[in-house]
């Protein structure tokens, strides 16, 4: 199949996800062609089966805004004709679906029906698709998308509850490729770089917005840190990072604490970690949980959205209340205090992340393209 893909390129869930579905796609034989204003961060490598094509927005001083939605749609017409795409798949509803739909119109006019699959991922529904701002074109192009998927049930119910849906939506979940995992597993997991032998290593990557609470992650590593003799790794950048040091400075742990900022090396620092701490606000899916569960790394989280479906309470780690800071220091403790424990954990949370190996998720998408290229043809 040749199948154009749309996505934020930049750090983020529903970029990563796209880019590494694009890739496997690429792998197996479909021609992929990413429409993007960037080249997508996790592409390292295009090929015979893997395009790039830039978003180039033309500025005019009269805009106060870009018209990123009209270069996109214009650039979507242009890719379907020029590599004759078969399907369009569009991750994350603003502005993508909205601009893919404009450019299923526009191609029309020249007697191409393109189907268009629209993947939801989480706060464009939850935080900004349901704003009253943007709702009624995010409703508008989830009902005139060919197909919807939500990367849990929980969003799916989320999606259902807040907009006026006529469309079946799918659950197709967030992977995780074993066979990449496997190349930096062993030898690259030299702890001895990052703490001591008796320290203990936990972590969180996140882009650092209120929404994940990374005050909460500090307040808990606090508590942790007056039992346990060890180290809180902060992977990412965003809104909170000052407030996060700031925090950490006042409560005089800040030494303990390292900020390594954005990184490629996320894999690499997980498969060292002992546990992961990710106490969100809302999170549809929480893709950091089970990347982190892929490297062997138990989870403490809130058990907010669809949370619960990747993180499994008492056997890949422990789920509370967002902002029950005491629990999820007490159950933080209880793992890293009991070597035999932790280590039990740990395999039960490489286990269960094998739930969620893009073996058994990928077909699900191709199955999916296959059935609205038929239907539209
Ligand atoms: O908010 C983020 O963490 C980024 C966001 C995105 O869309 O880039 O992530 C969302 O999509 C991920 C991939 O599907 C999910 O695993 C995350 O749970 C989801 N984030 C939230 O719902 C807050």
């Amino acid at each position: 199949m040749n199948i154009g893909i749309v996505c934020y390129p930049t750090y983020g869930g529903s970029g990563v996800v796209a880019t590494e579905l694009g890739m496997a796609l690429a792998q197996k034989g479909h021609q992929v062609h990413f429409v993007t204003s960037h080249q997508p961060v996790k592409l390292n490598f295009l090929n015979h089966n893997l395009h790039f094509h830039e978003v180039f927005v033309e500025n005019y001083p009269l805009f106060h805004y870009q018209p990123y939605n009209l270069a996109l749609s214009s650039k979507l017409v242009e890719s379907v004709e020029k590599y004759n795409l078969d399907v369009l798949h569009v991750h994350y509803a603003i502005p993508h679906a909205y601009a893919a739909y404009m450019a299923k119109q526009m191609l029309k006019d020249v007697g191409i029906d393109i189907p268009i699959v629209t993947t939801l991922h989480g706060t464009d529904i939850t935080l900004v698709g349901s704003h009253p701002v943007y709702k009624p074109a995010v409703e508008f192009s989830i009902n005139h998308s060919d197909a919807v998927t939500t990367v849990s049930q929980s969003l799916k119910e989320d999606t259902l509850r807040l907009f006026n849906i006529r469309k079946n939506i799918e659950v197709i979940y967030n992977f995780i490729d074993f066979e990449q995992q496997e190349n930096w597993n062993s030898e690259d997991c030299i702890r001895g770089t990052l703490a001591k032998p008796d320290e203990k290593i936990l972590a969180h990557v996140s882009n650092l917005r209120p929404v994940k609470r990374v005050l909460d992650v500090i307040r808990i590593f606090h508590k942790v840190q007056e039992q346990i003799s060890a180290k809180l790794i902060l992977v990412g950048d965003g809104p909170d990072r000052e407030k996060a040091d700031l925090l950490a400075k006042e409560l005089g742990i800040n030494e303990k604490i390292l900020f390594l900022g954005k990184s490629d090396e996320i894999r690499k620092i997980l498969c060292l970690s002992d546990l992961f701490l990710l106490p969100s606000e809302t999170e549809s899916f929480g893709l950091a949980a089970l990347e982190a569960m892929a490297g062997k790394t138990p989870v403490i989280s809130s058990n907010t959205g669809g949370l619960p479906e990747v993180n499994i309470d008492g056997v890949t780690g422990f789920l509370s209340d967002v902002g029950n800071v005491d629990e999820m220091a007490k159950n933080a403790i209880y793992l890293l205090s009991n070597e035999k424990r932790l280590e039990k954990f740990k395999q039960q949370a490489f286990n269960e992340a094998h739930r969620f190996s893009i073996d058994s998720i990928l077909p699900k998408y191709e199955k999916m393209y296959m059935r609205v290229i038929k239907n539209g043809h």
